[in-house]
């Protein structure tokens, strides 16, 4: 496997995937996938990391399962599993928890962000989540690891957590770098378009949600909210319009520029609902192909097995590795 350089990448399955999950990651996923050995994990370990109903993610972590297969990741070509089928995250987690500040965690500004939002529950597993992460990555040896922006510095630890390891115990990880994308690597919430669009936000007009249908689509993007002017142009100060025309470039293809002269003389309302539809009919296919894979629970079984499978493979490897570097005895 090690003839292409390897990406390993993770989703949570906290719900269904947004337009932000779609754009900032996924859909980099699918092309990533010509030229990568490509490794894409639904996080499922790292989602109780805030307080979940057992039904509700038992049943999110297979539906997340199978939009990942709607969205283009091939099982076959790809090692597409599940996380807690693998138990070497688990094991390396502690390793590398070993040899992980308490201050680097400290300094972390999504555990800071997700504790005030959840102040009932600031467990240990949320403070600790990043060491998780670097284990998900470290375990397969990967090079590059395509994420939104908001991840960038839980792989900067990451890569901090595996020079580390190596100085202390000698040459055993290697040192994996992010993949963020030029365009799209943080969509923003429709309603606050200074702060990311993000699954798990309350207001369900924040976000598109991948599966939505088109009236539901271009109704959140008509209440979307932008500025006083109405000229559409990418310019400082536009947060809202700048989000949109952002969306629109990712789904259609066309350069700020085209996008700018197209709506020329135009109002921010027809150009809402042009980013409503293109949206839509960008995402109609993966809407599709999720119904039917949903119908064919044999079929996404008998993937995320395989992909579980081929991922101990490789996990297995890399722990048995790091264990005897620490020094533990041999059984
Ligand atoms: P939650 O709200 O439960 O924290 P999330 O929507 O932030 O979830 P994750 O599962 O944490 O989603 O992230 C999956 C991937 O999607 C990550 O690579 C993350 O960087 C990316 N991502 C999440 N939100 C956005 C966004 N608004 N824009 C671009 N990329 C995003
Ligand atoms: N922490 C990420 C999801 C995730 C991930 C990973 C991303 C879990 N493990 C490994 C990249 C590599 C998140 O919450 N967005």
């Amino acid at each position: 496997m090690k003839d292409k350089k390897i990406i390993l990448s993770g989703i949570q399955p906290t719900g269904t995937f947004t337009l932000g999950n779609y754009i900032g990651a996924v859909s980099n996923w699918k092309k990533l996938q010509e030229d990568y050995n490509c490794i894409y994990m639904i996080a499922n370990m790292h989602a109780i990391t805030v307080r979940q109903d057992p039904t509700a993610l038992r049943h999110n972590t297979l539906k997340a399962y199978a939009l990942l297969l709607a969205c283009g990741i091939d099982p076959e070509r790809s090692i597409a599993f599940i996380q807690s089928h693998n138990r070497c995250h688990a094991e390396l987690n502690w390793v590398l928890a070993c040899s992980t500040q308490f201050g680097e965690l400290s300094r972390m500004t999504q555990f800071k962000a997700k504790s005030e939002k959840h102040p009932d529950d600031i467990n240990a597993g949320l403070f600790t989540y990043p060491v998780l992460m670097a284990g998900d990555i470290l375990l397969y040896q990967s090079d590059l690891v395509p994420v939104g922006i908001d991840q960038k510095q839980h792989l900067e630890l990451a890569r901090d957590i595996a020079q580390r390891f190596n100085q202390k115990y000698g040459e055993t990880f290697t040192i994996p770098d992010a993949y963020i994308g030029e365009v799209g690597a943080k969509i923003m919430s429709l309603q606050d378009p200074t702060s990311k669009m993000s699954k798990s936000d309350e207001n369900p007009n924040s976000c598109i949600f991948i599966l939505e249908d088109k009236d539901t689509i271009i109704r959140k993007f008509k209440r979307a909210i932008t500025d006083s002017d109405t000229c559409v142009r990418f310019a400082e100060g536009k947060d809202g319009i700048n989000n949109l025309i952002t969306i629109y470039s990712c789904v259609t293809g066309k350069s700020f520029d085209e996008i700018e002269r197209e709506f020329d003389g135009k109002g921010y309302g027809d150009f809402k609902i042009a980013v409503g539809e293109a949206v839509s009919d960008h995402l109609a296919p993966v809407r599709n192909e999720f119904d039917r894979l949903m119908t064919d629970k044999d079929y996404l079984k008998d993937c995320y097995t395989k992909g579980a499978e081929k991922a101990e493979r490789i996990a297995y490897r890399t722990v048995s590795k790091a264990y005897k570097k620490v020094g533990f005895l041999q059984l």
